[in-house]
């Protein structure tokens, strides 16, 4: 079977779904079509936005005059902390509360900078945010699981460019991370060994979908992507969560998030939209010894800075496809530089 040449379904190991590959529509790698946008230049302060320093959120509450990260309670929480555990059940229909809360997290004063943009030992700072808000939400008694993630750009449905991320901190697990604990603990059991060190071990030989990686970390397409230009960034030691980490495993996950924004943000001259997080052990107080804590980023974006991908027709009603090849976008990414195109342009 020829990747660049056969059309072809490969399975996602996290999740037992298949995508559908049609590696021959493109059979160019990288046609090197950019079309360069101008960047819209944003103020490093902005007194309309509701994450700025020192202004007044929609609940009325004034944000402190922070210097580093800031997180706050969602003002509009999905999920409520108050909400009782409740059961419906009727013939076919079914139903239960949710309970949990929502939080908000500056990643930086700043309302022009990104994660890509930030220096490292600031996004360290983020790095450090997330570990304490996961042990504090975690601690919780009713609190199962915390999702951290991130959701970047218009095309996403955010519509603040001030750099910040979510959590939401629940009592149930939600089906996704679920589904991917059940896939590693089969694993686990059938091997005795991790999947996604089974699996990293594999990529890092093999190298074709590796975009970049340091002592601690590796920064891939995985081999099932779905989104064009899809990653991962995982731990090369196993860590049931980011917890574990070391200090210089915290500095080397920092270079990792900033490289792909920097890789993805070169892509197509762009602030690359994307929804990234991160799955790790839920905080139930179970073990979860086959749990390997990892970033998904799913961003979008197809040919340009305006052409996404678009989950339609056949996908929605069948299954996932992709034309290019996670190698090809992998190689895209890994061949890009490492330092911002807007840094680049200024020297
Ligand atoms: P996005 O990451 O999708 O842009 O969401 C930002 C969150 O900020 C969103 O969940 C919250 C919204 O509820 N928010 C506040 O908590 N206070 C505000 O004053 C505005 C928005
Ligand atoms: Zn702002």
């Amino acid at each position: 079977m020829n990747f660049n040449e056969d059309p072809h379904r490969r399975l996602n190991i996290l999740t037992g779904e298949w995508v559908k590959v049609s590696p021959h529509r493109t059979k160019r790698p990288w046609n090197g079509q950019v079309e360069k946008l101008p960047l819209d230049k944003l103020p490093d302060y902005d007194p309309g936005c509701y994450l700025c320093p020192g202004n007044t959120r929609s609940g009325g509450v004034e944000n402190p005059a922070y210097k580093e990260t800031f997180v706050f309670d969602n003002d509009f929480m999905a999920i409520l902390p108050d909400t009782e555990a409740d059961e419906f059940k009727n013939g076919l229909l079914q139903a239960k509360t949710e309970q949990g809360l929502c939080r908000v997290i500056c990643f930086s004063p700043r309302h022009d900078l990104t994660l890509a943009l930030m220096e490292n030992d600031e996004v360290k700072k983020v790095v450090q945010l997330w570990i304490d808000q996961y042990e504090e939400l975690g601690a919780i008694d009713y609190i199962n699981h915390v999702q951290i993630f991130e959701n970047r750009g218009a095309v996403m449905g955010c519509s603040n460019p001030h750099p910040h991320g979510q959590i939401w901190a629940e009592r149930e697990i939600p089906t996704l991370p679920a589904a991917e604990l059940v896939r590693q603990k089969a694993h686990y059991e059938a091997k005795g060994t991790c999947l996604l060190c089974d699996y990293l071990k594999q990529e890092l030989g093999d190298g074709s979908r590796i975009i970049y990686e340091n002592e601690g970390f590796a920064v891939l397409v995985p081999f099932w992507a779905v989104w064009p230009y899809e990653a991962m960034i995982l731990p090369k030691r196993h860590m049931n969560s980011i917890s574990e980490m070391t200090d210089s495993e915290k500095v080397d996950l920092a270079d990792a998030v900033r490289k792909l924004g920097i890789k993805y943000d070169n892509l197509f001259h762009t602030k690359f939209p994307y929804s990234m997080g991160i799955h790790q052990k839920p905080t139930d107080g179970s073990e979860y010894p086959e749990a390997h804590f990892h970033f998904h980023y799913y961003p979008p974006l197809l040919r340009s800075a305006t052409v996404k991908k678009f989950m339609v027709g056949y996908e929605m009603l069948a299954m996932p496809q992709r034309d290019i090849s996670a190698e090809s976008a992998a190689q895209a990414l890994r061949a890009l530089p490492e330092e911002h195109f807007s840094n680049a342009e200024q020297d």
